[in-house]
Order: C-alpha cells, then structure tokens, then sequence
C-alpha cells in the first residue's frame, strides 16, 4: 500500500448577483460540511483585507466621477487580488481542507465586461470585451463546481435598498447576471467545470439543502477520483 498524501479539498464556488444571498449560503455551507467532520474554510473575493484589497475598498466606497479610475486598472487590481491568495488557497486545497469562496474571476469578468453596455458576448469583443477580460484570471485554480445563485433584478430589489457601493444599480446589475450567463455557456462549451444553477428566490432553508446536495456530490467525486486541481479558463 502506498503511503497516503491526503485527499485534495474540493473547491467550491458560489456566484450569483448582487443580494442573491451567497455570503448567507456561504456561511451555512461551511457549518454544514463542519458539521460532517469535514475540514473547510470560507474564502471571499474581493478580499479587503490585504493592501491591494484596500484599494479595491476605496474604489467601491467611493462613487467618483465615472472615469477617475480606469476600469482596466481596476479589473487587473481584482485579478491581482486572487492572484496573491492562489499559493495559499492551492496549498489548503493540497492539505486535504474543502475551500468554499464567496465570489471569484466569475464575478471579475461579469462586473468589468457589464460596465459597457453594448453586447460584449463575442471573445473578439475589444474593449472591456469578455475575451480581454478573462485574460488575467487565466490560470488561476479552477473550482470543481459553479453554484450560481440565480435571482432576478426584480426580486433582488424586493429584498430591500442596495447598500450604495459604486456597482449597486440596476441596469449594470442586469447586465452583470447576461454575463454570468455568457460564462456559464463558455464553460460549458467547453467541457470545463460544471455549473449548478440554484433558484435563489426560494427559503433561505430550501436554497440551502440544495446547495448542500450538490456540494456534497462534489465532494465525494473529488475524494474518489483524485482529480487534480484545474486551472481557470485553460
Ligand atoms: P461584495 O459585495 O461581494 O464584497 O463584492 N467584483 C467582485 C468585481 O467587480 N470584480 C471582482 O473580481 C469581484 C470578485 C462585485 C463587491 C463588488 O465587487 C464586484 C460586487
């Protein structure tokens, strides 16, 4: 018998729009598989915390004069955000810990690429195109499973005023929820990782055991298999 390395985590993903309730279900999600004697920590992006994390801070607080910042530089800032927490996130992967991120290059593409209003779905799409946008985050670890909270414009605007961070309005938040779907269909295209969508309008409670059924699957599949971490968009 081979002396056993530990089994890679899985890497689980939740995305969706803004008020979907991913940072709730994250939290659940990390007590339930706690709970179950398995090791997991909670990851969210942006991450705040670091020093490029206070710049993406500021920009977000701030409603400036559209144009003070350019969004490139914003973009490549939240790319450079995941980009310093990769070594640690794939090591804690590597350990055997199940990660459970609130938000990742899913969010990065759809946020920056909705920021223009005409139709950027093409990969030839130029500026701030999905293409472009994608390009930093390529290689990045992939997550072994999508769960996209699906909520539309309407019902997130029934559960109360946006706090008024810079990209809390409407029209680009549906926007945003196009490009999610963009980048679902892209994945799926090509074979990549698997996207689960999830009706984020139900109870909290029936949003969570369904959540906790796929999560659960993935996990075992990655136990069993041993199916290396993938990269991001490669
Ligand atoms: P939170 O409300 O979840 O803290 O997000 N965003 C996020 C981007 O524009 N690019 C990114 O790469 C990421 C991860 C989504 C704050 C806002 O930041 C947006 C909402």
């Amino acid at each position: 018998s081979s002396s056993a390395a530990p089994k890679r985590g899985a890497f689980i993903l939740l995305e969706g729009v803004d008020r979907c309730g991913k940072t709730t279900q994250v939290s659940l999600l990390v007590k339930h598989l706690m709970s179950l004697s398995l090791a997991t920590v909670a990851y969210r992006f942006p991450d705040r915390t670091t020093q490029v994390g206070t710049l993406i801070n500021n920009y977000l607080t701030t409603n400036g004069p559209t144009g003070t910042v350019d969004d490139r530089a914003i973009h490549l800032l939240f790319s450079a955000n995941r980009w310093e927490s990769a070594p640690k996130l794939a090591s804690t992967l590597a350990s055997g810990t199940n990660i459970v991120c609130d938000r990742y290059a899913y969010s990065g593409v759809a946020f920056t690429s909705a920021k223009t209003e005409e139709d950027r779905s093409s990969m030839s799409g130029g500026e701030l195109g999905l293409g472009w946008c994608m390009g930093p985050d390529v290689g990045l670890p992939a997550p072994d499973c999508v769960i996209f909270l699906d909520l539309d414009q309407d019902e997130a605007e029934k559960r109360g005023g946006y706090g008024g961070e810079r990209y809390e309005k409407r029209d680009l938040q549906i926007r945003v929820r196009k490009r999610f779907a963009e980048l679902q269909a892209l994945d799926e295209e090509q074979g990549r990782v698997s996207w689960h969508v999830v009706d984020a309008s139900q109870s909290i409670e029936d949003v969570t055991k369904e959540i906790a059924s796929i999560v659960t699957d993935t996990v075992e599949r990655i136990a069993k298999d041993s199916s290396p971490l993938r990269r991001m968009w490669e």
